[in-house]
Parts: C-alpha cells; sequence; structure tokens
C-alpha cells in the first residue's frame, strides 16, 4: 500500500512536471519586465518651464520663475490616470532644458528657484504620493542632454547625472520605470556630453534592480521607432543591442518598430505619444486634442502589437490636466470597455491537432493570461479550432503568447466556417505578450488558428473574440 501511494504520488509529481517542462526559447524577460508588459497602458505626463513659454525645447536659459502653476493638483493628475483604466504615471523630472521639478542638490535651476510655492514645492514629490494614494506606479523621465548646466559637456557631468539618479531613487520610493531620452545636443558652453550609458544604468540598478530602464535600446524596454504609438506588425521583443548607444548610435528606427527576431536581448517595445499634437501643453493645442477613434487606433496598433503604451497627457499652465483631455480619456475608456466587455471566445469548445500532456486546450479560452497550452516539441505548427454551439458574431481576435518562456510565433493564419469550409480571414506574423487583429464582422460557428511558422513549439494563453460596436 505504501509502496503504491509512493508509485502514485511519484506519477502526479512527473505529470505536474511534465506540463511546466517546456524549454523556454531564446532572450527571455526578467520578472520586473513581465510585470512591465502587464502594465499595457499607462500615462506621460510632460511638464515644465516650457509649457509656460510654449516650447517644445526649452534652451536652458529661461527664468525659472516662469514655473508657476496656480492651483497644481497631482491628485487630480493620479486620480484622472486611474479613472482611465491606466496603472502608472511617468513624469517629467527635467527635460533638456535642465529645469529640474524637484529640488535637486546638483542644479540651481529648479523648483526652488522658481516662483511656485515660494521655491517649496516639489512635484515629484507631490505626484509619487499621489501615485501612492491611488495605487499607481510611479516612474521618472530625466534627460540626459542639458542645456542649463554649466558641467554639461564636461567629463563630470556623467556624475553629477548619476548623482541626481542617486538622489531621486533615494528619496521618492519605488519607481517602476526610468525613462531616458536619447537626444543628445550641445550644452551651454557649446559641446555635446558623451554620455556614460552603462554607469547611468548601472546607478540606477545600483539603487533599484526592479526598475525597468527605456532607452533607444533598453536595456529594460526599447523605444518602438517613432512617436505616433504604432509598432511594428511583426514585432519581436528581441533585439541586438551590442555596439549600439541610445540616440545617434541607436539602430534604425524600422529595426526598433519590428524588434529582431532571434535577437539576443529581451529588449520589449514601448509606444509613446502625445493625446495633443506637442509634448508640452499649449494653448493653441486646446482644440486638437486627439479623437477616441485616433486613441483607439493607438491602442490597436501599441497595445495590439506587443508594445506597451505611453500616452503622454500634459498638465497645463494651472498645474492640472484640462477638462478637455481628462474627458476625452474617459470616453477611451469607456470605448475599450465596450470593445472587450463579453469575450465571445468563453463558449466555445476548444480542441488542439496536438496538445502537451496535462495542458489543456481549454486553457486557451478561459480568459486567464496565467493559464497555457503549448504542443509537444516536436510540434511547430499545431492547429487550434474554437467550435460553437451557436454562431457568433466577431470583429476583433486577441491572442496571447506565454512570454515568460520567450517569443516563440513566427507566423499564424487564421479561418472561419463558412457553409461547411474554412476560410481564410487573416495571415499574419507574430503574437508576443498580446497581439488584436481588427476584422471585418465575421459570424461564424467555426474558428481555426493554425501556427504556420514557430521558433520553438508554440506557448499560448489566450484566444479571445469580441465584437466591437461601430464607433
Ligand atoms: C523626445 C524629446 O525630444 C521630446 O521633447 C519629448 O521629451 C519626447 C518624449 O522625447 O525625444
Ligand atoms: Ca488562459
Amino acid at each position: 500500500m505504501k509502496r503504491l501511494l509512493i508509485t502514485a504520488g511519484l506519477l502526479t509529481c512527473l505529470a505536474a512536471t511534465n506540463a511546466q517542462d517546456i524549454a523556454p526559447y531564446g532572450a527571455l524577460p526578467t520578472k520586473a519586465q513581465l510585470e512591465w508588459q502587464d502594465l499595457e497602458n499607462y500615462m506621460f505626463i510632460v511638464f515644465g518651464p516650457n509649457t509656460f513659454t510654449d516650447k517644445e525645447w526649452g534652451d536652458g536659459t529661461e527664468d525659472p520663475k516662469v514655473f508657476n502653476p496656480t492651483q497644481l493638483d497631482a491628485r487630480q493628475w493620479a486620480r484622472t490616470a486611474k479613472e482611465a483604466g491606466m496603472k502608472a504615471i511617468i513624469i517629467v523630472a527635467k527635460h533638456h532644458d535642465g529645469f529640474c521639478l524637484f529640488p535637486s542638490k546638483y542644479s540651481n535651476h529648479t523648483v526652488r528657484e522658481s516662483a511656485w510655492k515660494n521655491g517649496k514645492g516639489d512635484v515629484l514629490r507631490e505626484i509619487a504620493d499621489a501615485c501612492k494614494e491611488y495605487g499607481l506606479k510611479f516612474g521618472v523621465y530625466l534627460s540626459p542632454w542639458d542645456r542649463n548646466s554649466p558641467d554639461y559637456g564636461t567629463p563630470y557631468y556623467n556624475q553629477l547625472f548619476a548623482n541626481m539618479l542617486n538622489e531621486i531613487y533615494a528619496g521618492y520610493g519605488p519607481i517602476f520605470e526610468q525613462w531616458f531620452d536619447g537626444a543628445n545636443g550641445e550644452g551651454p558652453n557649446g559641446k555635446k556630453q558623451e554620455y556614460d550609458w552603462e554607469f547611468f544604468y548601472q546607478t540606477v540598478y545600483h539603487n533599484q534592480p526592479g526598475t525597468v530602464i527605456f532607452s533607444d535600446i533598453g536595456p529594460g524596454c526599447r523605444w518602438v521607432g517613432n512617436e505616433n504609438g504604432s509598432a511594428g506588425t511583426t514585432n519581436w521583443s528581441t533585439i541586438n543591442t551590442k555596439g549600439f548607444e541610445p540616440g545617434a548610435k541607436a539602430p534604425a528606427p524600422a529595426i526598433l518598430n519590428k524588434g529582431e527576431e532571434d535577437g539576443a536581448a529581451w529588449v520589449p517595445a514601448e509606444s509613446d505619444v502625445s493625446i495633443r499634437p506637442g509634448w508640452f501643453y499649449s494653448p493653441s493645442t486646446d482644440n486638437s486634442v486627439k479623437s477616441v477613434d485616433k486613441l483607439m487606433e493607438i491602442y490597436y496598433s501599441s497595445v495590439g502589437r506587443n508594445s506597451n503604451l505611453l500616452l503622454n497627457v500634459p498638465s497645463d499652465r494651472r498645474g492640472l490636466i484640462p477638462a478637455k483631455d481628462s474627458l476625452r480619456l474617459m470616453e477611451f475608456r469607456r470605448m475599450r470597455e465596450q470593445v472587450f466587455k463579453k469575450n465571445l471566445a468563453l463558449n466555445a469548445k476548444v480542441t488542439a491537432s496536438h496538445s502537451r500532456s496535462q495542458l489543456k486546450p481549454a486553457s486557451l479560452a478561459d480568459g486567464n493570461a496565467s493559464t497555457y497550452w503549448a504542443s509537444p516539441d516536436s510540434v511547430k505548427t499545431p492547429v487550434i479550432t474554437l467550435n460553437f454551439e451557436k454562431a457568433v458574431t466577431f470583429n476583433r481576435l486577441l491572442l496571447q503568447e506565454y512570454i515568460a518562456l520567450g517569443q516563440r510565433v513566427k507566423a499564424f493564419r487564421v479561418e472561419v466556417l463558412d457553409h461547411g469550409r474554412y476560410k481564410e480571414i487573416a495571415n499574419e506574423t507574430t503574437i508576443g505578450h498580446k497581439r488584436i487583429l481588427l476584422l471585418p464582422d465575421t459570424k461564424t460557428k467555426g474558428l481555426r488558428i493554425t501556427i504556420t511558422d514557430a521558433k520553438a513549439c508554440p506557448v499560448l494563453s489566450e484566444v479571445q473574440l469580441f465584437k466591437a460596436p461601430k464607433s
């Protein structure tokens, strides 16, 4: 009896290991990158003296007294992000003009020198606290390019920049993402800085090893290669960074846009885009806040193409997110809720041409991204079928790979049952964390997804179907 129990125990144990026993493929995400990817959609707040002088790039000679928001309320920013369904805020702590929105010891061009709160204010503190209060993650943009610092263009500047990073990391709590702009122009002495990127990265990691570092090439996440919120339809989360640097020495934008198949490093894309034409608030853009349709298009071409979406919603001169922008964000959230309200795949009977023992195809349609299905190692092109008792009408197909084991799917085909025969409705590349296909209204009792090419046996976590209303 005892032996029997031991054998039974061993068998269950073996079965359980088998299910998990899928060799990861290629470069892999860290735990921090996995958590980061799940955030999907968060807010950027670009703010500073330029907000008051109506510029996109200040030259660093601005009188710090121009920075004087009359009603700054970081809790309004955080509340707006929260109600917009966003999970984090990244704030500009210093733009290219060198003005620090926190009273840095390493600069005399800061909020301390401004008129705001008689020099006693600290925007970074207020927004860090507000993010905490509203359960949002907090991130920081700190421009290496500094058109004010007298040390910019000298070797000491790299140390000074690291000192500022240390100051921020020691004083403002957990920082989920560090945003490094690649822009590298001249400083007040007419010289360009040779950035010591490795030193900057190590300074961040030394303080907070879990911070995801954004730059053109990561190492945590990468620029998507444009500022329109549009990732490539093919989008690998891997790229080759060796020999490259952020800025002028970065890979071409077209490469950043698509990533690189079999790239040596896991550096997923982040799409940064502004809700207005400029990055900074300007009264001249009050009537050009992006429409809900445009924001939905951006959502599909970023989050829907294996990229996170960093949407800039700039504070105005009062220090508030204007009503127009915040209303638009609420409409955008409501539209997403409507589109993704009812996952029609939940009613499907799911089968697969080949399944790994213990992994059920039903896990593909359980609405849970942490449960997954995979084919055996030897099968790279399995076929997944969803059958419905009653015909469903859909126009969005959402797919997810279980990326903890790497990005594996290279191409796939989608067909629907039409008068007893399968008809192709899409033929696409890469999936990654999330892929959303926009399709015409399609009514069917059967959907078939064929993985036509993969780096290793596919590991998929979700197949979802939705019917988006007419906009
Ligand atoms: C760019 C900057 O030059 C813009 O001013 C803005 O900060 C944007 C997010 O990145 O490279
Ligand atoms: Ca699942």
